[in-house]
Parts: structure tokens; sequence; C-alpha cells
């Protein structure tokens, strides 16, 4: 099989971007060149003390950071301002968006989750980046606003992930299919395994939940679970269960065998835990481009309109079938 790399792919696809392709395709080198920095620290972490474990620090939202979550979000920072088209940054490990004041001539804003499932970092098992673009709103020439960052999520122009697993992989869309890129660590390079990635089309059958938080969960989410869990020869039940606790490993399982990942909302946190932001509209937005669907529960993640940069939702994310039925238990479509 010939090589296509990452760059060489996107060239040849250059009208798939709804934005400046020069830029974008820009953005995605230097996203590459962040991805292979926290490729090498991830792969070598167990190695490196010095890197692993927690700061000793919170993020805004309360939550402990690991060393390895701040450097990939510097890693990323870095590579982004020196490549120069991204005039703010909004990220997890930030409190507020950064102005990154040497491209204010820049026309976009990247939000990024730089380092997803922390509590995998120090126990080799997969993590993630994330990360979503939008075209500001604010003039070029100026500082980054907030109002640049808190887009609907069908404005976005470019999202993707980086997945650090068991091998380390660049899967982005442009809003014209999803495609994946392997990294060879050999030759440098993210090259094209994955073109134009779709749910299979019976939908599946892993459901991805984190159960030990079932007590906290509205009854529909546990008559839900409850019938992913029932023996049922025709409809092939019970269904699979799968759960890494890294979200990007987590839906790019689910994205390639079919399935549904759901982190809905709980007696302690109504809103559930993810991001809006910079974990589920981006994922949204393949997932729709792989043919599958994003809800809160109820509404299209992508046309949720954002109050805030670290606002949480409730998230429900896969196949169509899945989520249809899913989501058909909260609106009590189905009584199992
Ligand atoms: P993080 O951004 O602090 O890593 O939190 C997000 C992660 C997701 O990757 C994962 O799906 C989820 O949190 C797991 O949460 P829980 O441990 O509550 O199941
Ligand atoms: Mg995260």
């Amino acid at each position: 099989m010939g090589i296509t790399t990452l760059e060489q792919f996107a060239r040849e696809h250059e009208s798939s971007f709804s934005g400046n392709c020069e830029d974008l395709i820009g953005l995605l080198s230097a996203m590459q060149l962040g991805g292979k920095v926290v490729h090498q620290e991830v792969n070598k972490a167990g190695l490196m003390q010095h890197i692993l474990g927690a700061v000793g620090s919170q993020n805004v939202q309360g939550e402990e950071q690991q060393k390895l979550d701040v450097r990939a979000n510097d890693v990323f920072i870095e590579v982004i301002e020196r490549q120069g088209i991204i005039c703010g940054v909004g990220s997890e490990e930030l409190d507020d968006h950064v102005n990154l004041t040497s491209c204010k001539n820049g026309e976009y804003v990247l939000l990024m989750d730089p380092l997803d499932g922390s509590s995998n970092i120090d126990v080799n098992v997969s993590i993630g980046t994330i990360f979503s673009v939008f075209k500001r709103k604010s003039p070029i020439g100026t500082d980054a606003v907030l109002e640049d960052f808190l887009q609907p999520g069908t404005e976005q122009v470019l999202a993707g992930y980086i997945l650090y697993g068991s091998s380390t992989m660049l899967v982005y869309t442009v809003g014209n299919g999803v495609h994946g890129f392997t990294y060879d660590p050999g030759l440098g390079e993210f090259c094209l395994s994955h073109q134009n990635m779709k749910f299979p089309a019976n939908g599946g059958k892993i459901y991805s939940i984190n159960e030990g938080n079932i007590g906290q969960c509205d009854d529909s989410v546990k008559r839900f679970v409850q019938y992913c869990q029932e023996d049922n020869k025709e409809d092939g039940r019970p269904l699979t269960a799968r759960y890494i606790g890294s979200l990007v490993a987590d839906f790019h399982r689910n994205l390639i065998k079919g399935g549904l990942y759901i982190y809905p909302g709980t007696k302690k946190a109504p809103n559930g835990k993810l991001r809006l932001m910079y974990e589920c509209n981006p994922l949204a937005l393949m997932a729709e481009q792989a043919g599958g669907k994003a809800l809160d529960g109820y509404q299209r993640i992508l046309e949720l309109e954002p109050n805030d940069l670290h606002q949480r939702v409730p998230f429900f994310v896969g196949s169509n079938q899945l989520t249809d039925l899913a989501t058909s238990f909260l609106s009590n479509e189905i009584t199992a």
C-alpha cells in the first residue's frame, strides 16, 4: 500500500476545507508536531518520574492537574503560536482564554483539551488530545474576545483528536468526512490509515458508561442500561459494556466497532462531567460526519448556544441506532 501523509492528503482534498485551506493545513501541521512531542513524552512517561503525577494545583473546574496535562497544554500552545494563524486559545487547563499576542492577524481561535483522560495518564492506559477550531468574530489585528470562542458547534471549521493508544493516531474532520492517520515513528509522519470513517451500518453492540454512577443517574438512564443487559436473542441483547474512562479512546473504539458513549447528568452533577467546547463539540462534529449522532439527551450538541468556556453538558454520542435507542428512553417512548 502506498503511503500518504496527512499533509499530502489534506492538500489533495483542499476543496473540502470551508475556511482558508492554507491556514488550516498549516494548523493541522502544528497539531501533528504537538502530537509527536506528546506521543514521545507519553511513551516514556514511566521512565521519567518528573513528568508523572499531579502538579499540586487544580484547574478552574476544581480538578487536580497532572504534570503531563500542563506539559501538553504548553506544547500545543507553543507550536500553535509559532504557526501564527490562531489568535487565541481556550483550554481545559486554562481558567480563561489566552491571546497569542504575536498572532493578532490570525483568523481563527482554537479550543482544546490538551490531554484528556487524566486518570489514565499514570497507569499506561490510552489518553487523547481533542481540538476544535472556529473562525473569529472579532476584527483581525485585535485581541481575541470570549465571543470568538462561544460559538455553536455547527460553526466549527476543523475538529479532531489525537489518540495516544496502542498506536498514536490523528483523526480530523473539516466537515467533509472523518479521516484517520496513524503515526509511524520511523518516518516521523502521520500516514493515512482510515479514510472516510463511518460507524458500522448495523450501529454496533457496545455501550460505554461509568456504571459506578448509575445510582446517581435518572431512572430513564437506569432503565436503558438494564435494557442493554437483558437477554433477547431477536435483537442481539445483551449488548457489550466497554468503558476505558478516556473519552477519545472510548469514542474511537465505538466509531470503529459500533457503539454508544454516555456521560449523563447525575444527581451530583446535573450537567454531567464533560465540557461542551473542547470535548463534546469536536466529537459531535466527528460523530455526525461519520454518520452518527451526538445529543445532550434531547438536543443536537452542535446546536447548543454556549455561554461559558468550561460549560458542562450531558453527552450521548455514537451510532444513530444506539443514540436513538438510548435517548428514546429519556423521552419515555420505550418502557423496558
Ligand atoms: P478529564 O478531562 O479530567 O480527563 O475528564 C474527562 C474524562 C473523559 O476522558 C472520560 O470519559 C471521563 O472523564 C471519565 O470520567 P469518570 O472517571 O467520571 O467516568
Ligand atoms: Mg478532558
